[in-house]
């Protein structure tokens, strides 16, 4: 039966009492809301970010490119503190008009420029290296769609699935219905792919970060309980993918970058102050935000 408890106004107002986890943060308006830059340190690469999903991506592709001896890939990664309102600060705007993390700063060449969108950032680092993205076609387009089919799905997962089901100040069950019923089938998606494929493009590319980070994130049971919620056990090829790359040194790494575990990356020597050693081991460890 339909909930008709609420009648939308003719012309909708924003109501900053919402309720909700994000209450506090939300506005409809764009824009910085405070003057403040950004800590800038010595590699070439700057990160600002957070150990959300979306975050991790980067960070994963930028450990992975370590791992395969690129050295120029070294960064620093700075903690953008998304719930406290640092993605408002005028110093992050000037990075991404759209106050998400990740954002990017390569100042590697003559001139310095931005990069926005978790999507865009590995596909410039996958072009700048020559990694983890073919350079000719079929395997190319193969990989670009992924990619994009993840960057496209991520809204439905995380702001309408872990949204409705976690974040809401009431559970509504058209939402969760709505939103479980897309995750479910984004994950027989991955999953029909993956009993035919060893990964999302044939070989391991940026198109697996991408989707390793939601899908395993809600695999190993994020958002209070969705793998149990969701049955994600029957899909027993990402299963087996998830678990293949929970265990690459890379991505092992990359997760742990702005997590509490470690907020800030600026050397390789800075994963050796992680007190939790259990963090590294080869079964995935999830970390909180
Ligand atoms: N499409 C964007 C989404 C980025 C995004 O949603 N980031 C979240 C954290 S995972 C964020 O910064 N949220 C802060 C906010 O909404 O104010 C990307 O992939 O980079």
């Amino acid at each position: 039966m339909a909930d008709d408890s609420y009648t939308p106004p003719r012309v909708w107002d924003f109501d900053p009492a919402n309720g909700g986890q994000f209450a506090g943060i939300n506005r409809p308006t764009a824009g910085a809301r405070e003057e403040r830059d950004l800590p800038v340190g010595e590699h070439g690469f700057q990160l600002y970010s957070l150990g959300t999903p979306n975050g991790v991506k980067v960070t994963i592709m930028f450990e992975e490119l370590l791992e395969a001896g690129f050295a120029e890939a070294e960064y620093d990664a700075w903690p953008i503190k998304i719930f406290e309102g640092d993605q408002f600060t005028s110093g992050f705007v000037e990075l991404n008009p759209n106050s998400k993390i990740p954002a990017l700063l390569d100042r590697t060449g003559p001139q310095a420029f931005r990069v926005f969108e978790s999507g865009a950032i590995l596909v410039h680092l996958a072009e700048k290296f020559d990694f983890l993205l073919p350079r000719e076609n079929p395997a190319r387009a193969e990989v670009l769609s992924w990619l994009m089919w993840q960057m496209g799905s991520a809204p439905f997962i995380g702001g309408g699935f872990g949204h409705f089901y976690v974040y809401a100040p009431e559970r509504y069950k058209y939402p969760i219905d709505r939103y479980a019923m897309e995750t479910k089938r984004l994950f027989s998606v991955a999953d029909q792919q993956l009993a035919k494929t060893e990964y999302l493009a044939g070989d391991y590319s940026i198109a697996d970060i991408a989707a390793y980070t939601w899908l395993g994130n809600l695999y190993h049971g994020a958002y209070k309980g969705s793998d149990v919620f969701l049955s994600l056990h029957e899909y027993e090829h990402v299963g087996r993918w998830v678990k293949a790359i929970d265990a690459r040194p890379g991505a092992i790494r990359g997760r742990l970058v702005n997590s509490p575990a470690m907020r800030e990356r600026h050397s390789p020597a800075d994963f050796d102050t992680v007190e939790d050693r259990s963090l590294f081991d080869p079964v995935r460890q999830r970390a909180d935000v």
